[in-house]
């Protein structure tokens, strides 16, 4: 879409804040790290690991300048905005170390500030303040829809709409599309029933066994304060793209709906938190979609590149600081890596260098250093080799304790006891997946007694370990070859 006078002036502003904050930050450097995930993608758990291996001491080994102890300390500092809600650390934290389970789905926007006292390489003791929000992934969903008119955005939901899986979830809300006349008068009572069946249509798409990701508009998900609201009332038409609706019809009335939560919503929320980043990490949970199957993955692919496409990379220069901040370095990672084996991590790269391949490509062509990795915020489990078929077969297996509740065959778990899991060998080529020539990956719940089921077993977050030190470190997998690569060179 070209540029209105609207994105224009947005811009201008963007352009007058990031002088000020260049200005300000020669003495005192901030860098700002965009947690970028869907729903579920792990963000919450990978920002409360990361403060807490900063401030409490984790076991970071290739994160050198925490590992030769030029980083004094590192603690959390008033954050920037005061109309924005803090970050729950504490409450995340002992959620994990105090009753043993993950932090709640996030409902609204957190924003956390944690400066770091350091010591340059040359001996000059300097602080780097390190800016990140966390959100619900739903409402990522949205920054697409910035570039895209109602019916465009129409279109293109109902196109996809048309494919298996979702063609039959999309059912009842189908048919009652097929009774609107949208070029009609306005009717408020089918404008409500429409946005209804289509609410649910997308929570359906999202269930685990089909995994779909690219499910806009994200606030239908995730209302959060706008629950009720009009401007959640609407939903896609069949409309022709470039002729005016009739004033009072209903297809006007949508459009109308549409272009208030794009203004209102998604305009304010790319702009306070997302136009601005320095750094970014796309965290994906690929391991749901592949236990989903190929359309799974390739929705996920689609979503990815979409919102990607939204982000500003590319080489910085002092003239790119001062009016236009750039993302210079962006990590993909893999979340919870910790349900495979590490003999599996490299596949688990390159199914996700794949699946971000045209987002990868763009970055890379536009200056920036991308790097992927394969993660666990977390570490829930331990390694182990099972034996099966009297010694025949030894399987390279995960040790954990299955959230209570958790099926697997004929056990229930019941959250206190560890189970062994062989969970399956990824797949060599990442093109068969996508394709589904490899068919739909289905080992990551195959138990050690053999029976296989396909959903995705949750394992109780870790105990923290002792190590012998006074303080507990949280285990993980690659947080510090993460943690190095985002912050690396700003604390040199
Ligand atoms: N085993 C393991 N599970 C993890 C890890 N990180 C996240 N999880 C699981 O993934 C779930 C979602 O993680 P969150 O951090 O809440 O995800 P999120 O991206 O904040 O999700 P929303 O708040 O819904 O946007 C958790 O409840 C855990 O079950 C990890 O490092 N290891
Ligand atoms: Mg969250």
């Amino acid at each position: 879409m070209p540029p209105t006078l609207t994105t224009v002036i947005e811009e201008a502003r963007l352009a007058a804040k990031a002088v000020v904050e260049y200005a300000g930050g020669l003495a005192n450097p901030t860098l700002r790290l965009g947690v970028t995930g869907l729903t579920r993608a792990g963000k919450t758990v990978f920002i409360t690991a990361l403060v807490h291996a900063l401030t409490k001491g984790g076991r970071l080994p290739v994160f050198e300048a925490y590992n030769s102890g030029r980083v004094a300390r590192a603690h959390l500092a008033p954050q920037p905005d005061d109309a924005v809600p803090r970050f729950d650390y504490e409450g995340h934290l002992r959620a994990v170390i105090e009753e043993r389970r993950w932090p709640r789905s996030t409902r609204q926007v957190g924003e956390l500030r944690l400066a770091v006292e350091y010591q340059s390489a040359s001996g000059r003791a300097r602080t780097l303040t390190l800016d990140i929000v966390d959100y619900p992934g739903e409402w990522l969903l949205d920054l697409p829809l910035l570039g895209q008119s109602y019916a465009e955005w129409s279109s293109e939901t109902l196109r996809l709409s048309r494919r298996e899986p979702r063609a039959r979830l999309a059912a009842a809300w189908h048919a009652h599309l097929a009774t609107l006349k949208p070029h009609e008068p306005a009717d408020e009572a089918a404008a409500l029933e429409a946005a209804r069946l289509f609410t649910a249509y997308l929570k359906d798409c999202r269930d685990e066994r089909y995994a779909m990701s690219l499910l806009p508009p994200g606030r239908f998900l995730m209302p959060g304060d706008l629950a009720g609201s009009p401007a959640l009332t609407f939903a896609p038409l069949e409309v022709p793209d470039g002729e005016p609706a009739p004033a009072g019809s209903l297809a006007a009335m949508m459009e109308r709906r549409y272009e208030a939560y794009r203004h209102v919503v998604v305009r304010p929320f790319f702009r306070d938190h997302f136009a601005r980043l320095d750094r970014q990490i796309v965290l994906v949970d690929a391991l749901a979609a592949l236990n989903a199957g190929p359309a799974a993955l390739r929705d996920l692919e689609s979503a990815l590149a979409a919102i990607l496409a939204c982000f500003r990379a590319g080489r910085r220069s002092w003239l790119s600081n001062m009016f236009r901040p750039r993302i210079d370095r962006i990590l993909f990672a893999a979340t919870k890596a910790d349900h495979l084996h590490h003999v599996n991590h490299d596949r688990l790269e390159r199914i996700l260098g794949r699946m971000a391949e045209r987002a990868i490509a763009r970055a890379e062509f536009a200056g920036a250093a991308v790097d992927v990795v394969a993660l666990a915020a977390m570490r829930a489990t331990r390694e182990a080799i099972v034996t099966r078929g009297r010694g025949r077969d030894r399987l390279p297996s995960i040790v954990g304790v299955p959230a209570a509740g958790e099926t697997s065959g004929e056990e229930t778990f019941d959250g206190e006891t560890e189970a062994a899991m062989f969970p399956g060998d990824l797949p060599d080529d990442p093109a068969a997946l996508f394709s589904g020539k490899a068919g739909a990956f289905k080992g990551l719940a195959t138990s050690a007694a053999g029976e296989t089921d396909y959903r995705f077993l949750q394992f109780r977050p870790p105990l923290p370990e002792t190590n012998g030190g006074a303080t507990p470190t949280l285990p993980h997998i690659r947080l510090d070859r993460a943690l190095q690569f985002l912050l690396g060179d700003h604390l040199a």
